[in-house]
């Protein structure tokens, strides 16, 4: 005879009557994260050659996440000290926020020797720029306009509109030569309505790995001084464009030197590899120091019900690292020898898509800088590498050159020329 008994269910969840009587019924399937759902298809790939060059994350040339040795080092110490796990202040570890500032702006340098500097820890880049764009909705005096690239990193446009500010852009990138619109930028901020804020990548875009070169962005300088805009710059690289801190921090301290104060967020994700440890600082820098006391009293005041205080960890790692010299000097070695695997990545991406027959002009591969690489693909095409190919990429065809390998750049460029010829 069939058992007709229902299994006996221990816990039973509280059924709603209606579907429409509960809270959420209205609440709309939302789409993927455009760059982090990448990772999730990647994961689902089960081809063995499969390759994952969607989100910004450093490999070794093993294609393994790299904990840089200085950061071991310098978290052994930190462990070692045994100090307590108390609440920060609201605004942070000083001894981290205090050396974040002067990595951004030099050692020695006048504006934080004056005191002009209000600088917070923030909740690595993405937390720091959200901080910024909290303040400068509450305080800004100017129209609440924000001014983006075209493109930017995916994740400034919500953050922005949901930081409250109206979010706008200008032309950045020309597509016919995977390089810098200067004059379509140039027109573009000649335009832009006086007392706005502008977005300036420091230095390595994303995504396009194009940035304007000296000359240039003192011209854009010259010209956002002009148009009396806000430069808001977003760091999120500072090192890992060419190795070199100050060399990538140039473009920060030509706009202090021609004037302008500025609004800096700074995420310490890439170039100390402390990505989940969410270790970043935003900065005004200001003008006067009774100026920066008061932007400082309103960034507490900003933060404390967003998050309250920042977490302690990361930041004594990224601490020690800063302000132990010898430490500090093997750590940018360590940056630099990061740089350079991408540099040499794209190298032997350029030249083993000439040895598949390539006709295509590929040098903008080697002329754009960090982490990313901008390719020119078109979403077809992108759709197909992912499909056919099982190499995983943003739709808008960046690749992050960090997941390159010497072991997969060859089945790489065989796939890439297999999709555009
Ligand atoms: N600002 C920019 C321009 C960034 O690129 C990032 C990091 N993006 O990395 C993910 C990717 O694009 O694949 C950030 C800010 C913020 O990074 P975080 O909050 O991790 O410091």
């Amino acid at each position: 005879m069939m058992n007709t008994l229902r299994p006996l269910r221990l816990f039973q969840l509280p059924v709603a009557s209606t579907r429409s009587s509960s809270w959420w019924a209205g609440v709309p399937m939302g789409p993927p994260d455009a760059i982090l759902g990448v990772t999730e298809a990647f994961k689902k790939d089960t081809n063995p050659k499969k390759i994952n060059l969607g989100v910004g994350a450093y490999r070794d040339d093993q294609g393994k996440p790299y904990v840089l040795p200085t950061v071991k080092i310098a978290e052994e110490r930190v462990i070692k000290k045994n100090l307590d796990k108390e609440y920060a202040g609201i605004t942070g570890v000083p001894e981290f926020f205090k050396a974040a500032i002067n990595l951004a702006l030099g050692e020695g340098n006048p504006w934080t020797s004056s005191g002009l500097n209000a600088t917070v820890q923030g909740i690595s880049g993405t937390g720091s720029l959200r901080i910024g764009g909290a303040f400068l909705r509450r305080f800004f005096p100017g129209n609440k306009d924000i001014y983006l690239p075209i493109p930017t990193w995916g994740n400034h446009i919500p953050l922005f509109k949901d930081s409250g500010l109206n979010v706008k852009t200008y032309r950045y990138y020309e597509p016919k030569t995977c390089g810098f619109d200067f004059q379509g930028a140039l027109e573009d901020i000649r335009k832009i309505p006086e007392n706005s804020i502008i977005l300036l990548h420091a230095c390595a875009h994303n995504p396009t790995g194009v940035d304007p070169k000296p000359e240039q962005w003192a011209e854009i300088s010259k010209l956002i001084k002009q148009k009396k805009l806000f430069p808001f710059f977003d760091m999120a690289y500072q090192g890992f464009a060419s190795g070199d801190m100050d060399r990538d921090a140039a473009a920060v301290r030509l706009f202090l030197k021609d004037g302008h104060q500025i609004g800096l967020a700074q995420s310490f994700a890439k170039n100390m590899g402390l990505y989940g440890e969410r270790v970043g600082a935003f900065s005004f820098i200001c003008s006067s120091k009774e100026e920066a006391d008061k932007v400082m009293s309103q960034l507490k005041i900003v933060i404390r019900p967003l998050y309250s205080n920042p977490p302690v960890h990361g930041a004594r790692i990224a601490a020690e690292l800063l302000n132990d010299s010898s430490l500090r000097g093997q750590w940018l070695a360590e940056v630099k020898g990061m740089a350079d695997r991408v540099i040499s990545m794209r190298n032997q991406l350029k030249d083993n898509l000439k040895k598949e027959g390539s006709s295509r002009n590929w040098s903008h591969i080697t002329d754009q800088i960090g982490m990313f690489c901008f390719t020119g693909m078109k979403p077809e095409q992108v759709e197909k590498l992912m499909k056919e190919h099982s190499v995983y990429l943003t739709k808008d065809g960046r690749i992050a050159i960090v997941g390159i390998t010497t072991k997969n750049v060859d089945y790489l460029a065989h796939a890439i020329h297999q999709v555009t010829k």
